[in-house]
This record gives structure tokens, C-alpha cells and sequence, in this order.
């Protein structure tokens, strides 16, 4: 089994040896270390076994009785060209060439991104994905592009899931070689929730073209193209495809809200093609596009531009799939879609249904429904694992089109509304958000705007405050300090800027910036910040992948690096095994890299001591080990 699993293994195929962690680890070479990654890693395990882990406390559990999670078969051994040679070969204007030439409508599978994103809170780990790639780059070779990177998965996996987000992205590239990746990029907010020095946003763009993104899906938080520019640029600078994309929000046809016409969306469309976007994205983070909207949008946008159109949207009031239909037959060239099983609600349609009802049309996407089919029974088993982060939302509901909350908002709002105590509240917060978007002035909400919208909803309903009285100059009201942020101009300008009124009220007089805010912060001296990082983990080693992560995130990356010094390569565990441990009798194989399988065993665990120490037994490669972990419950 062992030798099976070993030549099996996608990482073992490609011949990409994770290169970088046996380069730059030299201690691998003197095998006393490769015992301490393992006593690191049973050590975590100990650790969860007798104290649970403080992400599923008090969460519902996997079902008894949840099924293996079983990649489909491998139609072929290598897999066959794909996009991703399109790309290779004609380069990223002679992709976007190819794309309008196709009459079928081309896919995107979000699984890897936003459809867990928004249904688990986006807790699915790096092992899932990468066991299922080489049945993608197998079974799948006619999807356009898998999104698998950016957006909030990149402050996850270091932040709850103890893992590193760049090689995810490797291991996924190598174990997929035949499709695009895709991933999803907040101007000049990056991967993060406020704005970085240019400098910064650069490196970061350059560091995920290098490690495997191939297509960089660009957005700003308010549409402000000016904001984009520099990181759109920095795509620019690579042999990769920039899709520079408008957000949508409000009604097309509510003549009330005349702020987001036809107009609007077609002239900044123009900007991006302007700007060398090589295809256009729109992104109906919150699926708020009707389809007869979506009809009359698509038609003038493919009447206006010349660049190809890639229509993103989510199934939150349960017709995105209806609206994908309307965008195909207005001519939108390509479309973002979940695996069945991570489909629906605030999630993208359905893939498999929308294979189906497109078969009949004249843009019968090409896919196979088979491996669809099988593919979604692989991420059914795999969601199943992660029942603790299910957002409870039982069905679609139309309040999206009163609270526009983008989908991969809606179960992390949720969850901070939990743990305030408003979950009995939640309709009152759905309401209040629509509040203070026009109290605001009617403003895009998407990461990180929507993330300001959310904390001011929370907190008025939590503390009982109307809209009202938060206008009111007389009443004295102590603002979240994401608030103060967006209104100094932090994260840009709206379209006809932040209204006057709740300007003053929140900067209390001060004058707020109202040019681009990466223009007032003075470039980040990399190298100063690679010796810092040196000098606080003096026994490691650091790459430019960890330093991008750490100008990024300075704490959060901090905290990852000493919790992998403690507990090692915890990303190589199976799922239930890192969130809940092993029960005794147990035994599993990690491989902690490419062909270096360890056997583990759980024996037995021993009563508490008086020191309040557990001893756990376990068996490593057949020698019995005891780890002994405090008992903190
Ligand atoms: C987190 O910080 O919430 C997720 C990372 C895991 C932290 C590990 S889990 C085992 C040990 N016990 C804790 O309470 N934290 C660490
Ligand atoms: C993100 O930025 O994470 C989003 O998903 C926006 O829709
Ligand atoms: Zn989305």
C-alpha cells in the first residue's frame, strides 16, 4: 500500500519535489530533525486528542457514519492539454483571443475557493484540495480555470488551519498542470482588509504569479479603478492573465438607486479594457443580478468592449443558475460555478445543473457530466468533515436583495453576530446592514468594504442605535475603528465620494484623503522586514513566499511560524485528525513529504496525573512513544 500510495502520489508524478523545503532546510540532512517534525506532530495530536480544538469547541460534529472521502478514478494517466497550454503557448492576449472564439460557454470551478469560502467559513484545508487536483487536471481538461487561491483563504490557512497558503498554491499548480488557476486579488488591499504600500502589493502580485496563479482576478472594494492600477500593473508585468473586474451591486432597474446604472457599469468596464485588462470580470459578489438584468448588462457590456467577459456571481436568493443562463445567451463568454456539493445558497450554482441546462443550447459547455458527478461525491464526503463550520442557512433567501451581503460575508457576519450574542438577532442585522449602506451613501460592499458595513450594523444593533441617532451631531457615538478608517480614505473614494454628514461626524472635523491612499504610504524597506523576520525565529529558515506572507500579515504570520516551530507540518494530517484527534486504536500515515510516510498509532491515553498531565501512547513507525500533554479542560 505504501509503494501504491508512493507512486500514486501527484507531488511524486510531477517531479516537483518541493524544492524549496529540501533546499532550504539543511537540517533534513543530519535525520535527527526528521524524528522531531515527528514528535512535533504527535505532539499536536496529543494535544487536540485531550484537549479538543478551540475551532470546533462547542460545534456540531462530522456525522458517525460520514463515508471515506474517495478521489473519482483517473480517466487517463497523463493528463491531456488544457488551458493552461493555451496560455502557455499564445500568452495572455491569445487566451483572451481563444476565449472569444469558443461558442461553448467556458467554466469555472470555485470549489477550491469561494465555494468553501462562503459555505464553511473557509476552513477547507490544503489536503482536500490537492488530493482532488489530479482528478480536475484528469477527468476535467475542459474547464476553463479552477479559482483555488486569494480572496480570505490566504489569511485562513495561516491564521485557523496552521498551514502555508503559498504551498497550497505549488502543490496544487504541480498536481493540475493541464488548467488554469485562478485567484482573486483586492487591489491594492492585496489578499488583506486595508491598503498596503505599493511596494508591497507588487511583490505580493510577482510572488503569486512565480508560485503557480495564472489568472488574477482584480477588484476594488468601491469600484475605484484608481486603486487598482498598481496591481494590475504588477500583472501587467508577468506573462499572466489580468481580468480586471467591476463589482456589481444595487439594481440595474431600480430608478431609485440611479447612482449604479447601464452607464456606470459600462464605463468603468471600459477603463479596465483601457487599462490592459485582458478580459473583463463582473462580480455579483452578493448575486444580486437579476436575469433580465442580466440580459440587458451582458448585451451592451459584449456590444461595448472587445475583451472577453467572465460572469461570477452566487446563488444566495436561489436563481443564479437562471441568471447564468441569461448571461450565456447575451453572449457572456465565461462563468463561475461550485462543484455540486459545494453549491447553492451563498455559495456559486450549481455546476453539474448548469452543464445540464446548457447541453440544450447552443453553448453546451463540453464538460462531462460523469466526472462532475463523481467529482461533487468527493467533495460531499469532504464536506462532511467540516460540519462545524456549516453556517446553518437552510435555504436560498430573497432578504439578499434588501441586506446585499456578499457571500463570502454572510457566514463570517453570522458568526460574529454569534459570538456577540445576536444570532436570535440576525434579521435586525441584515436590516441595519442595508441601513448603513445608505447611511454611507449607497456604497459597493465587498471585502474590505463590506467587512466596515458589517462591524457598524453589529455594533448599532448591539448597542441599540438607530440610523438616526448616528447621524444625530448631538448624539455622541464612539465609531469601530474600521469606520474611522474607510472615512479618512483608507480603502478610496465611491463613486460621488462618502456623504458630508456622516463624514464629519466620524472624523469629528478632520479632513479626510481623497486621492489614491497608496500614494501617502512610504514603500516598506523588504529587506529590513526579511532581517526582522530572521531575527525573531532566529532557528529558521525564510523564503520570499514567507516574507510576502509576513509584509501581509505581520501577527498572523508571526503566530503561524511559532506554531510550527511547536507543532510542525500539521497540514499533512487528515482533516477529522486535525480537528479532532485520534481515538485510541487509531491509526493513520501522514506523509510529511514526498514519499516520507509516517505510521502512526494512538494506543491508549492515561488518566489525568496530579500534575494535570495526560499521557498519550502512541506507536511511531512501530516504536512505542509517549508524549505527555497538560489536560487544559
Ligand atoms: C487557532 O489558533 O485557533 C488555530 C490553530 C491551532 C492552535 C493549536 S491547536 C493545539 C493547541 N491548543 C491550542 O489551544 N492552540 C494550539
Ligand atoms: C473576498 O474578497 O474574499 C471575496 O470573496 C469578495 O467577494
Ligand atoms: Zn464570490
Amino acid at each position: 500500500d505504501f509503494v501504491i500510495n508512493l507512486l500514486r502520489h501527484p507531488t511524486f508524478l510531477s517531479n516537483e519535489y518541493h524544492t524549496k523545503f529540501i533546499d532550504q532546510t539543511p537540517e533534513l540532512f543530519d535525520f535527527k530533525p526528521r524524528r522531531d517534525r515527528a514528535t512535533r506532530l504527535l505532539t499536536y495530536i496529543a494535544d487536540i486528542t485531550v484537549n479538543g480544538h478551540p475551532e470546533t469547541e462547542g460545534r456540531p460534529k462530522p456525522h458517525p457514519e460520514l463515508k471515506p472521502a474517495r478521489v473519482p478514478e483517473l480517466k487517463l494517466g497523463t493528463p491531456p492539454p488544457g488551458t493552461r497550454q493555451i496560455l502557455e503557448e499564445k500568452g495572455p492576449k491569445g487566451l483572451a483571443d481563444w476565449m472569444l472564439d469558443q461558442k461553448r460557454l467556458l467554466i469555472t470551478d470555485t470549489t477550491m475557493r469561494d465555494g468553501h469560502q462562503s459555505l464553511l467559513a473557509t476552513r477547507m484545508r490544503s489536503i482536500d484540495m490537492i488530493k482532488a487536483a489530479p482528478a480536475y487536471a484528469a477527468n476535467l481538461p475542459e474547464l476553463f480555470s479552477v479559482e483555488c487561491w486569494g480572496g480570505a483563504t490566504f489569511d485562513v490557512a495561516y491564521r485557523f488551519l496552521q498551514e502555508c497558503p503559498w504551498q497550497r498554491l505549488r502543490d496544487i499548480r504541480a498536481a493540475m498542470p493541464n488548467l488554469l488557476t485562478q485567484m482573486l486579488l483586492r487591489g491594492s488591499n492585496g489578499v488583506g482588509y486595508t491598503v498596503y504600500p505599493d511596494n508591497v502589493v507588487k511583490a505580493f502580485t510577482k510572488q503569486a504569479a512565480e508560485s503557480g496563479v495564472d489568472i488574477f482576478r482584480v477588484f476594488d472594494s468601491l469600484n475605484w479603478v484608481e486603486n487598482m492600477r498598481v496591481s494590475m500593473d504588477a500583472v501587467l508585468e508577468t506573462d499572466k492573465v489580468l481580468e480586471g473586474t467591476v463589482c456589481y451591486t444595487g439594481d440595474l432597474f431600480d430608478a431609485a438607486r440611479p447612482k449604479y446604472d447601464l452607464k456606470y457599469y459600462v464605463t468603468m468596464a471600459k477603463e479596465l479594457e483601457k487599462s490592459g485588462a485582458h478580459v473583463l470580470g463582473v462580480k455579483d459578489m452578493a448575486g444580486l443580478l437579476k436575469p433580465v438584468a442580466a440580459r440587458t448588462l451582458f448585451k451592451a457590456l459584449k456590444e461595448e468592449i472587445s475583451i472577453p467577459i467572465h460572469f461570477h456571481t452566487h446563488d444566495t436568493a436561489g436563481i443564479a443558475a437562471g441568471t447564468i443562463l441569461a448571461a450565456a445567451e447575451a453572449g457572456v463568454d465565461a462563468v463561475d460555478c461550485a462543484m455540486d456539493a459545494l453549491s447553492g445558497n451563498t455559495s456559486q450554482a450549481t455546476l453539474g445543473t448548469v452543464v445540464e441546462i446548457l447541453a440544450q443550447t447552443e453553448r453546451d459547455t463540453g464538460l462531462d457530466v460523469e466526472a462532475i458527478r463523481a467529482m461533487s461525491n468527493y467533495w460531499e464526503a469532504v464536506r462532511g468533515q467540516y460540519a462545524a463550520f456549516e453556517s446553518g442557512m437552510q435555504a436560498p433567501a430573497s432578504e439578499v436583495y434588501l441586506h446585499e451581503m456578499p457571500g463570502g460575508q454572510f457566514t463570517n457576519l453570522k458568526a460574529q453576530a454569534r459570538s456577540l450574542g445576536l444570532e436570535e438577532r440576525w434579521h435586525e442585522v441584515a436590516e441595519m446592514y442595508a441601513e448603513v449602506n445608505l447611511m454611507f451613501g449607497d456604497i459597493v460592499k465587498v471585502t474590505p468594504s463590506s467587512k466596515v458595513v458589517g462591524d457598524m450594523a453589529l455594533m448599532m444593533v448591539s448597542q441599540g442605535l438607530t440610523r438616526a441617532q448616528v447621524e444625530d451631531p448631538k448624539t455622541e457615538v464612539s465609531f469601530p475603528d474600521s469606520v474611522i478608517d474607510m472615512m479618512k480614505g483608507n480603502l478610496g473614494q465611491p463613486p460621488g465620494g462618502f456623504p458630508d454628514a456622516i463624514l464629519k461626524k466620524v472624523l469629528k472635523g478632520e479632513k479626510p484623503n481623497t486621492e489614491r491612499p497608496g500614494a501617502h504610504l512610504a514603500a516598506e524597506d523588504l529587506e529590513a522586514k526579511r532581517a526582522e523576520l530572521a531575527e525573531k525565529f532566529p532557528d529558521e529558515e525564510f523564503d520570499d513566499e514567507d516574507l510576502n506572507g509576513y509584509l501581509m500579515y505581520p501577527k498572523v504570520f508571526t503566530d503561524y511560524a511559532a506554531r510550527h516551530a511547536t507543532y510542525g507540518p500539521v497540514r499533512t494530517l487528515p482533516t477529522l485528525n486535525f480537528f479532532y484527534g485520534m481515538e485510541p486504536g487509531e491509526e493513520i500515515s501522514p506523509e510529511i513529504e514526498p514519499g516520507v510516510m509516517l505510521e502512526i498509532r494512538l494506543s491508549a491515553l492515561s488518566e489525568t496525573n496530579e500534575d494535570g498531565d495526560v499521557r498519550v501512547f502512541f506507536e511511531l513507525n512501530g516504536q512505542p512513544r509517549v508524549i505527555r500533554v497538560p489536560n487544559r479542560k
